[in-house]
């Protein structure tokens, strides 16, 4: 059966579903989006997506044509009508089509699109033996510039730390910000573990509010551990027992490198092999 993909209402085929290259979303990078997780066919904190997705479109005044709710029924639907039970969903809001100009006063009817896929996961395998991450020289967004705040179809700063992650052969790459200190991830919020507390940078690091960062704050502290949202820098992961990341795709993955050096003894740790039975249960227990 060939994919079909939700665009303003309808389903098309994956050959038909096409937009205009006059959209802002491609001509500027125009819009917002999300990166959504179903697993046994519900799908994993589906309203705090949405909520994100709706106030990354306010911080652009983008007004989304459709009440969150419909916009939660339309994700479902668009699932069932593939007939995925795990799967990726990827839900994106252009400005809609326009002149070759700026000015989004100058776009009408915004483009409502979900993409559901199977989903494309971190060789297992790392799971076992941990990531190994570089700093990305690439800094993160300054948040007077363009807030990390909104998941923005403009995704370039992360691409190119992702680039430098890649060059030097990691997966992942730490971004900093315009401080130094620690922000996150291309694509994956940090944590790391410190005599069994648990630390994650603050929002106002200039940070993606992860849902999968919130989840596992909120498994952290049922489970009895000290949790900590503060300001970080190199120096906390270079002295930390254990580093994990965690993201919609990655979940909560194992970091055992910082630029060459190992990070406590080089293994995945305990508390962050836990954390991750434990956000496994969860969203089993959610489906
Ligand atoms: N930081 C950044 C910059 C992200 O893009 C996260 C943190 C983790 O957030 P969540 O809400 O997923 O826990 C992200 C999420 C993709 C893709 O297709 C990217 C993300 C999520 C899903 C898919 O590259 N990034």
């Amino acid at each position: 059966m060939s994919p079909k993909v939700y665009i303003g209402g309808k389903l098309y085929e994956k050959a038909d579903a096409k937009i205009s290259v006059f959209d802002h979303g491609l001509l500027y990078g125009d819009g917002v989006f999300e990166g959504i997780r179903s697993y046994s066919g519900k799908v994993f904190r589906l309203e705090a997506h949405i909520k994100r997705l709706y106030e990354s479109a306010r911080a652009i005044s983008l007004v989304i044509p459709m009440t969150q709710a419909d916009m939660c029924q339309a994700v479902v639907d668009t699932l069932n009508a593939n007939k995925l039970v795990d799967a990726y969903i990827r839900l994106v809001i252009t400005r809609g089509a326009g002149s070759l100009g700026l000015d989004p006063r100058k776009t009408s009817d915004p483009q409502v699109i979900i993409i559901t896929d199977s989903i494309s996961l971190y060789p297992a395998e790392l799971y076992e033996s941990g990531l190994k991450i570089i700093t990305a020289g690439t800094m993160r967004n300054h948040p007077s510039a363009l807030n990390p705040r909104i998941k923005s179809l403009n995704y370039l700063n992360s691409i190119l730390a992702k680039m430098e992650g890649t060059n030097a052969g990691c997966l992942e790459a730490l971004m900093l910000n315009h401080k130094g200190e620690v922000a996150e991830c291309t694509g994956d919020n940090i944590f790391i573990v410190r005599d069994r507390e648990v630390h994650t940078p603050s929002i106002d690091s200039g940070i993606l509010e992860g849902i999968t960062r919130d989840a596992v704050l909120e498994i952290a502290k049922s489970a009895g551990y000290k949790v900590f949202e503060r300001t970080m820098d190199r120096h906390d992961i270079h002295i930390s027992d254990e580093c994990f990341l965690t993201g919609t795709a990655a979940e909560v993955i194992p970091v055992v490198e910082l630029d060459g050096r190992p990070i406590g003894n080089g293994k995945p740790g305990p508390v962050t092999l836990d954390l991750h039975a434990r956000f496994h249960r969860l969203v089993r227990g959610e489906a």
